[in-house]
């Protein structure tokens, strides 16, 4: 079992700024925040535990996660590696007090429009490699799933790819979410960059402009293939991949944002969506939320 929830502490002088904001947050008085402001980092960073995102590996494997069951509230990172022959992700649910996987299963199995009581809240989509998802988890009960089919045409999450995950009150101020060099503004129905993705190491702030939830998955394309052919694989992985996987998010609800942090060597990528349509149910990708995208 590998499982390890740590805290990075931020470099010294990235505390001050930090703790400041948080002083504002906690509700401490503006002289407070002054005085902090004016105390020398060591004394601050004794005075208030001040920290970065949590970071939670999760190992995936065919057909289970392997994560902490219980994750303190905030900012968090999730850095997914992938030890099964098939592709997986994280899709996380946040669900109502007293709700569960079980729940969660039960309506998988019946079927129908998504319950009230389950809210998508992202997480790191299928990769080969390594992708970080971040955003800013509140206290509550979640639920993991795996929702990414097997060859067979079954889902994941019905050979038992699922757990349930506490989320519990934190009491560290809120760390700043991670600093973004590109925006992925997800609509119905497009993939639109704030600026052309470069070659290299990038923090991607990903929103869901709507009025659908988004989610995207992303790869690499293999010389010659299409988008098309990866989407196509995706939902039916058999044969040789036309291209590698780099991940993306799973499902967002439309006013947030996530943070994913990737490095893209130059190339041609596939960006697809394959959320079910509102109104017709079929993949957004049908819609036109399919994408070449040149990194160069
Ligand atoms: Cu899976």
């Amino acid at each position: 079992m590998i499982i390890s929830v740590r805290r990075i502490v931020p470099s010294r002088a990235s505390m001050l700024p930090a703790l400041v904001a948080g002083s504002l947050v906690l509700g401490a008085s503006s002289a407070d925040a002054q005085a902090a402001a004016k105390a020398s980092p060591r004394v601050v960073a004794s005075s208030r535990a001040i920290v970065a995102a949590n970071v939670v590996n999760i190992v995936t494997t065919d057909y289970a996660f392997d994560m902490p069951a219980s994750i303190p509230a905030g900012l968090t990172t999730m850095r997914p590696s992938n030890k099964g022959k098939e592709l997986h992700h994280v899709y996380l649910v946040k669900v109502d007090a007293g709700r569960s996987s079980k729940d969660v299963l039960a309506w998988m199995k019946a079927g129908g429009p998504p319950p009230k009581w389950m809210r998508p809240v992202g997480g790191p989509n299928a990769s080969a490699g390594v992708t970080e998802f971040t955003s800013t988890l509140a206290a509550g009960s979640y639920v993991a799933l795996c929702v990414i089919p097997s060859p067979d045409g079954v889902p994941h999450v019905m050979k038992g790819m699922l757990k349930d995950v506490q989320v519990t009150p934190s009491t560290t101020a809120p760390a700043a979410p991670p600093k973004a060099d590109v925006t992925l503004t997800l609509k119905d129905y497009d993939f639109v960059f704030s600026k052309p993705l470069s070659p290299g190491k990038h923090v991607i702030a990903v929103t869901n402009a709507g009025p659908q939830p988004h989610e995207f998955f992303f790869a690499k394309l293999a010389p010659g293939k299409t988008p098309a052919e990866m989407a196509a694989f995706a939902e039916k992985p058999v044969g040789a991949p036309p291209g590698m996987p780099m991940g993306g998010i799973t499902d967002i609800l439309p006013g947030d944002t996530v943070y994913l942090t990737v490095t893209v060597p130059a190339g041609e990528y596939a960006f697809i969506c394959f959320d079910p349509d509102a109104k017709d149910g079929k993949p957004h990708l049908v819609h036109g939320m399919i994408k070449q995208i040149s990194v160069k």
